[in-house]
């Protein structure tokens, strides 16, 4: 059924193009194409396996979706977004040689090939990935780090095998605390602490975390993770390792940089704080909050304006943290009066919900269109947008503005 010789042949290939590749462009590995164009403007730069992406930083590479592609179902592999902490960053795996390996206080330490895990049960399934600091250019006051918009996250069909698998393969000693996830990026120095993330034991062991080595029915792109990373469904991307390597089960809980220090958020209900009144106690980032976007009509695309009398589709995207979407409502009135958008297929707790509807203004204007979802755990967007120092959870409803043009000719 599966094809392990063949894609990792082919993907060997193609690893090997990008080495060589590597070094001859404007940065490390990408080109830069021009300017981006309204409403942002930063240079649009194309990296291998990669279509034309905003380029936020070059070393290392951080690249953000054109909002047109959140049109579609799915986020093209070419398309999603990327984000890298440490330079250099691989730009060679060769699947000969590449092994997860498994180890620390467990039974049987294991170093498995690709073969051995896709010779493994797979598990396929949608769900978002979306950056800890998406939307991170719309925090008032600005705050330093990646000036992300909208576009740092995507919505995938992820298929690998079960982390709990692997886990159970291993065998976990009794004692076992948390579960590392290393990748085959280091730091420039050695002193650079190494990109290691950890999770609780139990939320290790939990069925939706997944090995994934495809997404979207391909291998993943080597900017994205290839061979193979962590999918932590409902949680913020920085868990999801990617060019896993080293899988390590710890019998305390893991102190390094990255966990103990870095991702951190205000230990309060919505992750605020003030510039002036910084909170005193945080926590590592986790589960995403509830969110919708509009996608049509949108600023980010240039379409806000109609003539009237004409019929406008109304569209977007909705998610939250896995219980799903219960309901999204919009307003035509800058928040007046609400209705309920009509839902597009469920495609499972952790992916996108699609919503609709339509509109025909009768009268030219500007209108203030706004839009919430609620989840079925009951959490919905708060009027205005909470603000902390790392820029991250950005949350509120969105609002677009549209113009209404004069009657619509013929
Ligand atoms: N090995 C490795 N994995 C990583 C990171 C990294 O720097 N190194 N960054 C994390 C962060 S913060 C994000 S937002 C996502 C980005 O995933 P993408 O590049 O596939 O979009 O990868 C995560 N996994
Ligand atoms: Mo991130």
């Amino acid at each position: 059924m599966h094809e392990p010789k063949q894609s990792a042949q082919q993907a060997i290939s193609r690893r090997a193009l990008l080495a060589s590749t590597a070094g001859m462009c404007v940065s490390a590995l990408g080109a830069r194409l021009a300017m981006a164009g309204p409403p942002y403007d930063d240079p649009v730069a194309r990296f291998p396996e990669k279509t034309a992406l905003r380029l936020l930083n070059d070393r290392a590479p951080q690249l953000e979706t054109p909002w047109r592609y959140f049109k579609e179902d799915l986020t093209p592999n070419e398309a999603m977004f990327v984000r890298w902490h440490l330079q250099p960053i691989p730009t060679h795996v060769d699947l000969n040689t590449w092994t997860l390996r498994v180890g620390g206080h467990v039974n049987e330490t294991l170093s498995l090939s690709m073969d051995d895990i896709r010779a493994m049960p797979a598990q396929e399934f949608v769900a978002v990935i979306q950056c800890s600091g998406n939307s991170r250019r719309y925090f008032a006051p600005r705050v330093p780090g990646g000036q992300w918009g909208d576009g740092a996250m995507a919505n995938v069909r992820w298929k690998g095998v079960r982390l709990s698998d692997v886990l159970e393969r291993a065998g976990m000693k009794s004692g076992a605390v948390q579960v590392t996830f290393n990748g085959l990026d280091t730091g420039p120095l050695p002193a650079t602490p190494d990109f290691v993330k950890a999770l609780d034991v139990d939320h290790a062991m939990q069925q939706e975390i997944l090995l994934a080595y495809e997404m979207n029915g391909a291998e993943l792109p080597l900017l994205n993770g290839f061979p193979m990373r962590l999918i932590v469904p409902g949680w913020y991307a920085t868990y999801w390792v990617k060019c896993l390597s080293e899988i390590t089960v710890t019998d305390t809980k893991f102190d390094g940089f990255w966990m103990a220090k870095a991702y951190h958020i205000p230990d309060n209900a919505n992750a605020s704080e003030t510039p002036n009144d910084l909170a005193k106690n945080t926590v590592p980032i986790n589960r995403f909050n509830t969110r919708s976007f509009w996608v049509h009509p949108s600023e980010k695309t240039g379409e806000t304006e109609f003539a009237n009398g004409a019929t406008i589709p109304l569209e977007g995207v909705a998610f939250d943290g896995g219980s799903g979407i219960a309901s999204v409502e919009y307003s035509l009135d800058g928040g007046g009066t609400w209705q309920e958008a009509t839902l597009g297929d469920d495609m499972g707790g952790y992916a996108f919900r699609r919503w609709r509807a339509e509109w025909t203004p009768t009268t030219p204007g500007i209108y203030q269109l706004k839009v919430r979802a609620t989840s079925n755990d009951g959490e919905t967007q708060p009027v205005d947008a909470k603000w902390n120092h790392g820029g991250y959870m950005r949350n509120v409803i969105e609002t677009v503005d549209v113009t209404i043009t004069g009657q619509e000719d013929g």
